[in-house]
């Protein structure tokens, strides 16, 4: 491992971002939160409705803030970034609220900020100011933590790690193509734009497979190539891992060398300026993971989520690397992991799923050996597209969700419309969550049965004078007070 790999310039860059961030935050409060996911996590659904409760005056009794009456103004504010698109919260809330069907999946980093003037719980501060807090909220890409640890790999590790993984298990199958590929070609053979752009899709292909829905595997480094946004087609972009490459150097304009340049290509152009941009001023972060998905997937998904998650966490320990460690240990001080959509649960299973993370989290930090300090595991609903029921059958009282399916989606043979609701029994986690991690490990496992239905967002209720009230969530006001109660002490 090379002993550091940040160079005095990206540390004085970093230092100054972080003093005229301060420097601003001294005349007007601001904290940057970070919201981040695996693709298709919710991260979308989660900003859109922390955003309109708390414009809407939500039911968050967990909110402390709130609930005790100390928030007097609550506005949607122009962003200090110029650079960073916004997130448009007006567009996706619309989508939610008005049209009931899920926002577009959004590929990139946006920003917005929201503002809150509140009345100051001790006395001795209220009398000498009313508080003012911004929040800056950052949604980005999980999948660009993944490439955390690309920066202390050179090619040939990075090729290695790669290889390996993509003949375990099902990835095996799904790499077939691309590996066959990589092995006919002599890497250091003279290098050739046309067989670089050949491999580099066939890894990309590859990368694909493993994301689409039905396999739902996390691990994917790296993260750009799923998500190439205006480096498409550039060199940065345009390489692949080479099976067995040789210690030795690669020999002067060989395909080898053209490859291990445009890796490092990727690392400086894209995964440096991520970090020491976007990462490195942030103060909190909540991460979102769809553990449900990944258990309803087998368990392949729900060891490769773990995998993920430990990469993801380890951003988040100072120290684990150079370039790191001089940034990170000042300013992320909470990390929420969250497990999303618990609405496709009945309340029992709660605290389950709640456990079940909890337990995920831990390996992950355990692997890592970070401590656990500062990180909080929560289960929520960012929307709560379900509501709860009983049926009775055979004189056994089950509890159900009751949805609305989206227009398409089949349960038992039936094709629903998208209007009518139905009631689904969705399944039980165990109540200890070592039962599953137990038998991971052997190939038969088995998994709970969990019955994940898209259901649509939920019709918002009207208050008396016909106002609509806000989004419904589950525990979101509990994440609130995590992520920012402090700071509106
Ligand atoms: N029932 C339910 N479904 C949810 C919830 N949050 C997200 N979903 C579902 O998950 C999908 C993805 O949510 P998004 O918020 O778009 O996820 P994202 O992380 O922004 O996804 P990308 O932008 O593609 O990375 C949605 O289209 C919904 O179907 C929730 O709280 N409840
Ligand atoms: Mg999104």
């Amino acid at each position: 491992m090379p002993p550091s790999l940040t160079s005095f310039t990206d540390d004085a860059r970093i230092t100054l971002d972080n003093i005229t961030d301060r420097a601003s935050g001294l005349m007007h409060p601001a904290i940057r939160l970070g919201v981040t996911g695996l693709s298709r996590a919710g991260k979308t659904v989660f900003i859109s409705s922390l955003v309109h409760n708390l414009l809407n005056g939500g039911r968050l009794p967990l909110f402390e803030a709130v609930r005790s009456g100390r928030v007097s103004d609550v506005r949607l504010e122009p962003q200090p970034d110029d650079a960073i698109p916004r997130f448009q919260y007006e567009d996706h809330i619309q989508a939610l609220v008005r049209d009931r069907i899920w926002p577009d999946s959004t590929r990139a980093i946006s920003e917005l900020r929201i503002t809150l003037d509140y009345q100051s719980a001790s006395s001795w501060s209220r009398m000498f100011s009313r508080g003012r807090l911004s929040i800056d909220i950052v949604d980005y890409p999980g999948e660009w933590l993944l490439d955390l640890p690309l920066l202390t790999q050179d090619f040939r590790a990075f090729s290695e790690n790669t290889v390996t993984l993509a003949e375990t298990g099902i990835r095996k199958e799904l790499s077939r193509e691309w590996l066959a590929l990589a092995s006919s070609i002599d890497m250091d053979a003279p290098a050739d734009e046309m067989t670089a752009r050949r491999l580099s899709e066939a890894f990309a292909a590859y990368l694909r497979a493993c994301k689409a829905d039905e396999r739902s595997l996390s691990t994917l480094p790296p993260g750009r190539f799923l998500m190439p946004g205006d480096l498409e087609g550039s060199p940065a972009l345009t390489f692949a891992p080479l099976p067995n490459v040789s210690e030795t150097k690669a020999s002067k304009g060989s395909l080898r060398a053209m490859m291990e340049r445009r890796y490092d290509a990727y690392k400086n152009v894209v995964v440096k300026p991520f970090f020491r941009e976007h990462f490195a001023r942030l103060d909190r972060q909540i991460v979102l993971i769809d553990a449900l998905q990944a258990i309803n997937r087998g368990p392949e998904a729900v060891q490769d989520l773990e995998r993920a998650l430990t990469d993801v966490l380890a951003c988040f320990r100072p120290g684990s690397n150079s370039f790191f460690s001089s940034l990170i240990g000042r300013r992320i001080d909470k990390v929420l992991v969250a497990a999303t959509k618990a609405d496709h649960l009945h309340h029992e299973s709660h605290d389950r799923l709640e456990r079940l993370t909890g337990r995920l989290v831990d390996r992950a930090i355990q692997r890592i050996g970070m401590a656990g300090a500062g990180i909080e595991v929560m289960a929520i609903a960012s929307v709560r597209a379900t509501r709860e029921a009983t049926v009775k059958e055979d004189n056994h009282i089950l509890p159900v969700i009751v949805g609305t399916p989206m227009a398409g989606e089949t349960i038992n043979g039936e094709r629903f419309d998208g209007n009518k609701k139905t009631a689904i029994f969705p399944g039980d986690l165990p109540d200890n969550p070592e039962a599953l991690f137990q038998n991971l490990d052997t190939p038969t496992a088995e998994l709970p049965e969990i019955n994940v239905v898209r259901f649509r967002p939920p019709a918002l209720e009207e208050s008396n004078g016909g106002l609509k009230l806000s989004v419904p969530h589950i525990r979101l006001d509990r994440a609130m007070q995590f992520l920012f109660g402090d700071r509106l002490a």
